[in-house]
């Protein structure tokens, strides 16, 4: 058992220093393969959300008026520099949150390429000019709307500060980032990269801390300019709430429950893999996971078959030994899951695989597949953020249209077949805001990402997250002789 002094510590990252929070409490971080405190955390409250918001707010005239193309060079020198420190930030990463080691790597690996990318939009935010008649001269620009706030989650902790940290720094905002209480340490590790490479005092601020205490006094901050939320829909709600009264800018990325189209036309060898990846990449704690499989009845006991000698095949352990699959993120989300499963039994019966935890230390839980699920399941329509996939059959395209929109959230979508006027047309008539054919996961840092529904509004990632970090200034000129 890890001691207190075992534990490394991590403080608040405000101004570009490190310093303990007012109160002076700290919190453990645990590592989900063990059920072992991992870190102790410095805890943020309110009087600490302050002096951080007040730091963005101090050096945001400094920041935003530094020459674009020198802010894409700080970016890049960010991403140069988490990139020499993979390893460590994917160990860190691994032991904060469970999941294997090349998911870590490639997190790790993502969240560079958000700064390098955002790096070289920052000197391409421009405006557009607007014809009038000769009497005037009209143009538009772009200008970073000041302080931002970036409540990060606990499932893509390192991916998700870059794809919402590098857009709001690149296009000359602050930053302060609340990073979820699970997986608090990446961030801070980044924070003082960003400090080492020259990113000015006060840019980036990270304020580690629960919910209520040190997320709702950031999100309903009076000097917080835009909100940056991913998470929970009733989190999300609460945050859009208290930003709207302060008049501030928000976008919500909120859970998904998302379909997966599988025709007997498709490659069944790479539709396989694709639901795999699509369910049990990061024990299914992603938004856009494929957590709902709707096969055509034609395949679907051959492909089922495969499904479950593949999912049996799995190794499932710490993520430090790099498995398959490692552990769930902590003890309150292996409640929610195991809850899942036993409703599962009583909705759709016994599981065709999985459907246990595994009888070890930390919060393993087996890859599960109930079948028969019927949409009007608790099953088939809530967000259950485990290796949780649910099958139903379909057997013609107007019906497999209905069983994919019929829920309420709106995040990803995918299909699997050759026929390409198939693809779109369900591309066309999904109502999600993102749609895979024959890939799931399929797109990059540049390809705009958010949700329909229930799952949110706003767009992050590519060039959309340029809309999302600036407000448009129109300047409109008399230009006749006076
Ligand atoms: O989410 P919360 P939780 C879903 C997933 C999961 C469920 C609950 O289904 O099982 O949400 O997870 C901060 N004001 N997703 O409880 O509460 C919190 O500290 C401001 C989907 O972890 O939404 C953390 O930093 N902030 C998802 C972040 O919000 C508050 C990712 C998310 O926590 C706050 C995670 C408040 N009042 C969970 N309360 C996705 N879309 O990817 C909490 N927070």
């Amino acid at each position: 058992m890890a001691t207190q002094t075992d534990l490394s510590t991590y403080d608040l990252i405000i101004n570009g220093d490190s310093v303990t929070a007012e109160a002076g409490e700290y919190f453990e971080t645990v590592n989900p393969a063990t059920a072992e405190p991992f870190a102790r955390v410095s805890q943020a409250r309110e009087p600490d959300i302050d002096r951080a918001v007040a730091a963005a707010a101090e050096t945001f005239d400094e920041w935003s008026s530094t020459p674009p193309e020198e802010r894409g060079r700080l970016l890049n020198a960010v991403a140069d520099e988490i990139r020499s420190q993979q390893e460590r930030l994917a160990q860190l990463e691994t032991r904060d949150n469970g999941k294997p080691l090349s998911h870590a790597r490639s997190d790790v690996e993502t969240c560079a390429r958000y700064f390098e990318y955002y790096a070289g939009v920052a000197d391409k935010v421009h405006g557009d000019s607007i014809p009038l008649t000769d009497e005037y001269v009209d143009y538009t620009v772009r200008e970073p709307l000041g302080v931002t706030a970036q409540i990060i989650p606990w499932n893509l902790p390192t991916n998700i500060f870059g794809r919402s940290v590098a857009p709001a720094l690149a296009t000359g905002n602050t930053a302060v980032v609340k990073p979820a209480e699970q997986t608090p340490v990446t961030a801070v590790e980044i924070a003082q990269l960003a400090s080492k490479v020259g990113i000015p005092d006060g840019v980036l601020n990270v304020v580690p801390g629960y919910g209520r205490e040190a997320g709702a006094p950031l999100s309903s901050h009076s000097d917080v300019d835009g909100v940056s939320f991913t998470g929970s829909v009733p989190t999300g709600i609460e945050v859009g709430k208290s930003a709207v009264e302060n008049v501030t800018n928000v976008h919500l990325e909120l859970g998904g429950k998302s379909p997966n189209v599988v025709w007997p036309d498709a490659d069944l060898d790479s539709a396989v893999d694709s639901t795999m990846t699509g369910i049990f990449a990061n024990a299914g704690q992603v938004c856009s996971a494929g957590s709902r499989l709707i096969i055509h009845e034609d395949i679907k006991n051959e492909f089922l078959d495969e499904l479950v000698d593949r999912i049996e095949a799995m190794e499932i352990d710490a993520g430090e030994a790099d498995p398959d699959m490692g552990p769930l993120v902590s003890q309150e989300h292996f409640k929610k899951v195991t809850d899942y499963l036993e409703l599962g039994r009583k909705e759709a019966g016994d599981p065709l695989v999985g459907g246990e935890a595994l009888n070890r230390d930390g919060y393993f839980v087996e890859p599960t597949v109930f079948d028969d699920v019927d949409s009007d399941m608790r099953i088939a329509q809530e967000e259950i953020f485990g290796p949780v996939l649910s099958v139903s059959e379909f057997s013609s395209e107007a019906e497999a249209m209905e069983l994919a929109n019929d829920v309420d959230y709106g995040l990803v979508a995918g299909i699997h077949t050759q026929n390409m006027g198939r693809a779109h047309r369900f591309a066309r008539d999904v109502r999600a805001g993102q749609v895979y054919v024959n890939e799931w996961f399929a797109g990059g840092e540049e390809t705009p990402f958010g949700g329909f529904k229930q799952s949110g509004f706003g767009r992050e990632k590519g060039l959309a997250a340029v809309d999302a970090y600036t407000q448009i200034k129109n300047v409109c000129a008399d230009i006749t002789p006076k």
